[in-house]
């Protein structure tokens, strides 16, 4: 677990790489005098400062080496029992009225949150150190590229931005000695890690991120849910771009055409293994790339969309990851990586449920306790997690890093439904696209503390990441269709459909390339579908199950739209509409009317 660590005292020539910008020196100052910290370590990102800090973090216990002929240069860090996700219930944004921040978001007022956050933060950090770690989101080229500072009193947010973020000197020579320049302030403080204490903090109109009392990915590499989607979402609407929490991934045909396409699905719903799919033996001469596993910042040119991965790393899910069911993730995560949370095998390995092979016969579990294949708890946590470079992805999109960003040829948004929700159907247009984002829902998964499993509305799957009023950002959709002259396609997806015997219908992973085909295929005008109420399917003549092995009836059930579900599902929109309270823009109103008199006349 995350120690509360003493001060660390580095040789001379680390720690010591200070910005001249007097903005930033000053904020810092500010901070250190409010936190009372033993030192402040400044961080350049080099090689020779991470292998300090990772040979300090094992001395003081927070982080563990795995067996380095296993798993080369690769930790296992343990968190608080009692911090293991993301906390929505404490999470805030704080803007000077409540409208901004509007009907899904906890909300204070600023003057009020940072009075109540001083007051925690005032010498917090007694005996420890602060880092201050600097850093930028986007391609060094994109205009889109935002810098970052991230003051944090954990050595384990340090190792982990490290691997997220592009952090260090070159974030310092961009933002340069300018006092007026455009950065993001962050602070976070472990306190006592204790969940009373917690809260994550947001305070748009300041570019200011507070985050005390957890260790936990989410709610502490600021970069990441923090800056990237809810302070950037919130940019993104008041300069004209998109920021959201989408994979994007390229595809490329055996005649190499390619195209890109961004996906949105909630938490622990399949981005990162769609992001790194491997077509199946089929579809010889295929290829997917990743360009990003969660995160994207999408601009407008020549009528198109243009979309870049902020991040440098990706924080995924562990459970479930294997060589059958994504050998990218496995070849990724198989060096230089930070495990949170997962088990620790005998032999210094980290081990998971679902990991190829046999259990091992023991293990130490995500705690820190005695674990045996019979034990009744699950050996890592159910949302553990790898932090691991995009450079070690094996099938990195060679335009990953490029400034300009890809064209989007479609968008496609998902859940997890084990109902209602076909494998995959086609929007008629933006507007009608921006709708089904607008209203799509999932079961609730272990990414966020909570109930797992119950159904809720996540437009967009942006219900935690939205920086302002969520009718506001439906408008903001609406409006960057219209600027649009060449609009992505819109598609929604359901990989998780049960059938009567409450198994999943759809193999899923490599086999969702039949999916991504229809709809390149549509994408390139030349892909067939059939009309039905809520949008266009594939008929059985433009969707590939050769080599599958599931049944015409089981694509049947894939692809039902049965009526008593859908009246459900309409009551669903209804109602979340009327729980927003008259935000939500006419047209998508309309669209919905639209869509009961279609299912209606069906
Ligand atoms: P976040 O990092 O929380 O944003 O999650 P994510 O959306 O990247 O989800 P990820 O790809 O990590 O998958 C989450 C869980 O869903 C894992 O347990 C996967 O094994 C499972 N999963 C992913 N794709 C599929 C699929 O096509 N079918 C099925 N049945 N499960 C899937
Ligand atoms: C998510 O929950 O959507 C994640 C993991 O990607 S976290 O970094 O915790 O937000
Ligand atoms: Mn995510």
């Amino acid at each position: 677990m995350e120690k509360l660590a003493p001060a660390i005292a580095p040789p001379p020539d680390i720690g010591t790489a200070r910005t001249q910008n007097r903005a930033v020196l000053d904020w810092v100052q500010s901070v250190a005098r409010l936190t009372q910290p033993e030192n402040i370590f400044w961080c350049d990102g080099s090689q020779g400062e991470n292998e300090f800090l990772l040979s300090e973090a094992e001395r003081q216990g927070s982080v563990i080496k795995l067996n380095q002929e296993r798993v080369p240069r690769s930790y296992l860090h343990r968190s608080n029992p009692n911090d293991v996700a993301r906390v929505e219930q404490f999470t805030f944004i704080c803007t000077p009225t409540k409208e901004e921040a509007g009907p899904t978001n906890n909300w204070s007022a600023p003057a009020e949150m940072y009075q109540k956050l001083h007051r925690l933060l005032a010498g917090a950090m007694r005996g420890r150190t602060m880092f201050v770690i600097p850093y930028m989101m986007g391609p060094p080229d994109s205009p889109l590229a935002k810098i970052g500072f991230e003051i944090t009193d954990s050595i384990y947010v340090v190792l982990s931005m490290r691997i997220m973020s592009r952090m260090g000197e070159g974030a310092v020579k961009r933002l340069g000695e300018s006092t007026s320049a455009e950065w993001n302030r962050g602070v976070h403080s472990l306190l006592d890690v204790n969940p009373e204490r917690r809260f994550i903090c947001h305070f748009p109109q300041d570019n200011a991120i507070i985050s005390v009392g957890s260790g936990y990915g989410g709610n502490v590499l600021l970069s990441k849910k923090c800056l990237a989607l809810r302070i950037g979402s919130y940019l993104a609407r008041k300069q004209g771009w998109l920021a959201e929490h989408m994979l994007i991934l390229g595809v490329e045909s055996p005649e190499g055409k390619k195209h890109y396409v961004a996906a949105a699905f909630p938490s622990a719903c399949g981005k990162t293994n769609f992001a790194m799919l491997i077509p199946p033996r089929h579809f010889a001469g295929w290829k997917v790339t990743t360009v990003g596993d969660d995160i994207a910042w999408m601009q407008i040119r020549d009528g198109r969309l243009w979309a870049v991965n902020p991040e440098n790393g990706y924080f995924g899910v562990v459970p479930g990851t294997s060589y059958k069911s994504n050998p990218n993730a496995m070849r990724a995560i198989s060096h230089d990586t930070i495990y949170t949370n997962v088990a620790l095998t005998d032999d210094g390995d980290a081990w998971w449920e679902g990991k190829d092979g046999n259990p091992p016969p023991h293990a130490i579990d995500w705690r820190g306790d005695d674990w045996t294949p019979q034990s009744k708890d699950k050996a890592a946590h159910p949302n553990s997690r790898f932090a691991t470079p995009q450079r070690n992805n094996p099938v990195l999109d060679s335009d990953f890093d490029n400034g300009a960003g890809v064209p989007i040829s479609a968008i496609i948004f998902g859940g997890r439904r084990s109902d209602t929700m076909p494998l995959v159907f086609q929007a008629f247009d933006w507007e009608h696209g921006t709708y089904i984002g607008s209203t799509m829902a999932s079961e609730t998964t272990a990414a966020a503390t909570g109930v797992v499993g119950q159904v809720r509305r996540d437009p967009m799957a942006m219900l935690p990441f939205c920086g302002y009023n969520i009718g506001d950002y439906f408008r903001h959709w609406l409006a960057t269709g219209k600027r649009l002259s060449n609009p992505p396609l819109i598609f929604h997806v359901n990989w998780f459909r049960k059938g009567a015997d409450g198994r999943f219908l759809w193999p899923g992973f490599g086999e969702n390339m039949r999916v991504l085909k229809w709809i390149i295929d549509r994408a390139e005008g030349h892909g067939g579908g059939a009309e039905t109420p809520i949008g266009f399917i594939p008929r059985p003549e433009d969707f590939d199950l050769d080599e599958l092995g599931v049944s015409r009836d089981t694509m049947r059930e894939l692809f039902a739209i049965k009526p008593e579900e859908w009246q459900r599902e309409l009551e669903g929109h209804a109602k979340f509409f009327e729980s927003l309270g008259g935000v939500v823009p006419d047209e998508l109103h309309k669209q919905r009317e639209k869509l009961a008199d279609r299912l209606a006349q069906h």
